[in-house]
């Protein structure tokens, strides 16, 4: 019946659903115990949706899970056709390193793989080191557009200082011949303390989106467009006891408390984050987030390809 495959609103197997980081953070020490990085060639918990079993998937077009990498431990060179993101949840001072250049990992940085991009993991602090990766595998999988292939070493060479595409790239001038090589931004490292200072400097403003508090975009600084060609990474502050008002939008979306705590009613259900934790918002479902103390969130969706391509819709005020 046509009211089957053109659903007057959206249907989706994708449901609200809540990890605490403390519990997947025990599993994944014990993972750590049974397979080395290496074996594996990614040590991976994948969040997996609820809604939609054995199908790795967090929301119906994203994939999202934790990485684990032991002090001394490689996790190997490859490249995939599937974009990545990573997000920096525990440990410090591990690396990737993303074309021939090294960054250094801190908490709640975000980093980018971008598409067909060779890139290898490394730990050479005395910690575990364990981010949430953020790939766009169910959309390249949707288009059968995966590629992927091994490096002929574990770590690829180095042909950039650190730092350098950040210098180049991150500080608001851009090379002056500059031409794209692809359509993800050219920085790669969104280190967390510049984010988080640009967000403590104009939370003074006291100007707060009603749905949102105070929310930004990562952009890439070549086009203002977001950072990734398919997924839209955003870093938001609530303060504190401040209660947003619903919103929902048809970009299914995944958050990580970075700091603070609070609670999220999404579609009648309600869910208590703290620190670390990580919750999904399905597509089209209302959602409220209130805060108790002062809370960051991090969050990424599908919304830069949804609106590339005409499908995006968002409605505020739960009317
Ligand atoms: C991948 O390449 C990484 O590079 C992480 O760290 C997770 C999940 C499925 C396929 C490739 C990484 C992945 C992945």
């Amino acid at each position: 019946m046509f009211a089957d495959i053109i659903t007057p609103e959206p249907r989706s197997q994708c449901v609200a659903h809540l990890w605490r980081f403390a519990q997947a953070r025990e599993w994944l020490l014990e993972a750590g115990e049974l397979i080395t990085a290496k074996e594996a060639e990614r040590r991976v918990l994948i969040l997996e949706n609820p809604g939609m079993r054995g199908e790795s998937r967090i929301t119906t077009s994203l994939y999202a899970g934790l990485q684990l990498v032991l002090p001394g431990e490689v996790a190997p060179a490859h490249r995939h056709s599937q974009s990545a993101l990573r997000f920096v949840l525990d440990g410090s001072g591990a690396h990737t390193s993303v074309n021939g250049e090294r960054t250094c990992m801190e908490y709640g940085d975000f980093v980018i793989t971008p598409p067909w991009a060779w890139h290898d993991h490394g730990n050479d602090s005395d910690q575990p080191m364990i981010w949430m990766d953020g790939l766009d595998i169910p959309v390249a999988s949707f288009f059968d557009a995966s590629f992927a292939e091994g490096f002929d070493a574990d770590e690829q060479p180095l042909s950039r200082e650190t730092g350098d595409s950040q210098a180049r790239y991150g500080a608001n001038m851009l090379p002056v011949d500059y031409q794209p090589q692809g359509l993800a931004s050219p920085i790669f490292n969104y280190p967390y303390a510049r984010s988080r200072e640009a967000l403590e400097k104009m939370k003074q403003q006291q100007e707060w989106d009603p749905c949102h508090g105070l929310k930004m975009r990562y952009v890439n600084p070549v086009d203002g467009g977001y950072a990734m060609p398919t997924i839209a990474p955003f870093l938001q502050l609530l303060p504190r006891d401040f209660k947003t008002v619903p919103y929902r939008s048809t970009d299914a979306t995944v958050y990580v408390a970075t700091e603070g705590s609070g609670r999220s009613r999404i579609d009648g259900e309600e869910f208590n984050w703290g620190p670390r934790d990580i919750f999904v918002v399905p597509s089209w479902k209302w959602v409220e987030h209130e805060a108790g103390d002062e809370a960051v969130l991090f969050s990424y969706s599908d919304r830069v390809a949804q609106q590339k391509l005409g499908f995006w819709r968002e409605q505020r005020g739960g009317d």
